[in-house]
C-alpha cells in the first residue's frame, strides 16, 4: 500500500497501478488540502490521484482534467470575481456529486469509491479520515493562511513560521484505511511532500500506531533531486521550518516510521541517515517508463527489507 499526496504522489501510485493487482494495492491520500469554495467540497490531492489513476489529469500541471475548459471561471469574472483556484468545466463535475452527496451523509471514503469505480480506478483510494483535518500555514507576512491560499493563491511565496492541523472533535483513521495498514505487505511513503502532504496524513489520530505496528516493512522515497523539490515547495519549506531537505532530513523526519530509504543518484553525496538502508536510483518520473520503473525498484527494494 503506499500513502500519497500531491502530483509526485499520484505519478508513482500510477506506477504502483501499473504493477500491482487492483484488489491488493491500497492508496491513502491526503485530504488536509480540502478546502470549501463557492459552498463546493473541493479535495485536491484525491482528485490528482484519482485523475491520475484513471488516465485522466492533465499531463501539462499533473491536477485537474486534460482538456478541461475555463467557461464556468470565464463567467464568474463576467459577475465580477476574480476567481483565483483554477477550477475546469469537467473537474466541476467532481465538487458538485462530492458536495451533494457529503451533504447527504455519505462519508468522503464513500464518495471518493463511487468516483473511482466511476472513473474505472480499481485499487483502492482511502482517504486517510473522514473528519475534518485542514493544514493551516503560519507566515511571517500574511498571518495565518488555509492550504489552498497559501499554496495556491499566493504561490507559496510567503515565508512559513509554523504549519498546523485544524481538526474536528474527532480525527481518527477510517476502518478501510486501518485494515489496509493492518495488512500491507509493504507500505510505500511516495515521493511527496513530507511537511504538507504525508505530514498531515500522519497527523490523523491512529495512523502513527498503525505504522508502528506494521507487519511488513515500510518505505520512503524522497521527493528531493539534488536537495530540491521537482515540484513545489518542499525545499523551501523544510528550510523555513529548521528542516533539511538531505536524505538525512527525510529520514529524520519519518524517524521509527521507516525500514529503508530510496534517493535520488543526485543526492547520493548529500548527508544520510546512516541507521537504515538506502537505495540510490533515479527518482525524477517524467514518463510513464520512468512511473513503473521506479514504482518497481521500490518494491523490490522494500520486499527484500525487514521490519
Ligand atoms: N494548483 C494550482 O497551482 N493552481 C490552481 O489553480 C489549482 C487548481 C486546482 C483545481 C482542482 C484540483 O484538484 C487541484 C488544483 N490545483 C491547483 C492543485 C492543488 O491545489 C495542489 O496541487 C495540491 O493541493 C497540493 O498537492
Amino acid at each position: 500500500m503506499a500513502l500519497a499526496g500531491g502530483v509526485g504522489g499520484a505519478k508513482l501510485a500510477w506506477g504502483a497501478a501499473a504493477l500491482i493487482a487492483p484488489d491488493k494495492l491500497a492508496i491513502v491520500g491526503n485530504v488536509a488540502d480540502d478546502f470549501e469554495l463557492y459552498g463546493l467540497h473541493i479535495s485536491p490531492d484525491l482528485d490528482t490521484l484519482l485523475y491520475t489513476l484513471a488516465g485522466v489529469a492533465n499531463p501539462a500541471t499533473g491536477w485537474g482534467v486534460d482538456g478541461d475548459t475555463r467557461q464556468m471561471l470565464d463567467m464568474l469574472t463576467r459577475y465580477g470575481e476574480a476567481p483565483w483556484f483554477g477550477l475546469g468545466d469537467r473537474d466541476l463535475a467532481t465538487h458538485l456529486l462530492r458536495t451533494a452527496w457529503l451533504a447527504d451523509g455519505v462519508t468522503l471514503t464513500e464518495v471518493t469509491s463511487r468516483l473511482a469505480l466511476a472513473l474505472g480506478v480499481g485499487c483502492r483510494l482511502l482517504p486517510a479520515t473522514d473528519d475534518l483535518l485542514r493544514t493551516m500555514i503560519d507566515t511571517r507576512a500574511m498571518g495565518t493562511l488555509g492550504f489552498q491560499e497559501y499554496f495556491v493563491r499566493h504561490r507559496w511565496q510567503p515565508v512559513a513560521e509554523r504549519v498546523w492541523f485544524q481538526r474536528g472533535e474527532v480525527c481518527r483513521v477510517t476502518r478501510q484505511v486501518r485494515e489496509a495498514l493492518e495488512s500491507a505487505d509493504l507500505i510505500v511513503i511516495a515521493p511527496s511532500n513530507p511537511v504538507l502532504s504525508i505530514g498531515p496524513i500522519l497527523a490523523v489520530d491512529g495512523m502513527r500506531d498503525l505504522l508502528a505496528k506494521r507487519r511488513g516493512p515500510c518505505i520512503v522515497i524522497s521527493p528531493f533531486v539534488a536537495g530540491r523539490a521537482v515540484k513545489g515547495p518542499a525545499d523551501k519549506l523544510m528550510r523555513e521550518l529548521s528542516l533539511e531537505s538531505s536524505p538525512r532530513g527525510v529520514a529524520q523526519f519519518y524517524a521509527g516510521l521507516i525500514d529503508g530509504l530510496v534517493i535520488d543518484r543526485k543526492d547520493a553525496d548529500a548527508p544520510q541517515p546512516g541507521d537504515i538502508p538506502v537505495l540510490v536510483t533515479d527518482t525524477l518520473m517524467l514518463t510513464g517508463a520512468d512511473k513503473i520503473r521506479l514504482a518497481q525498484e521500490a518494491l523490490a527494494f522494500g520486499g527484500n527489507l525487514k521490519k
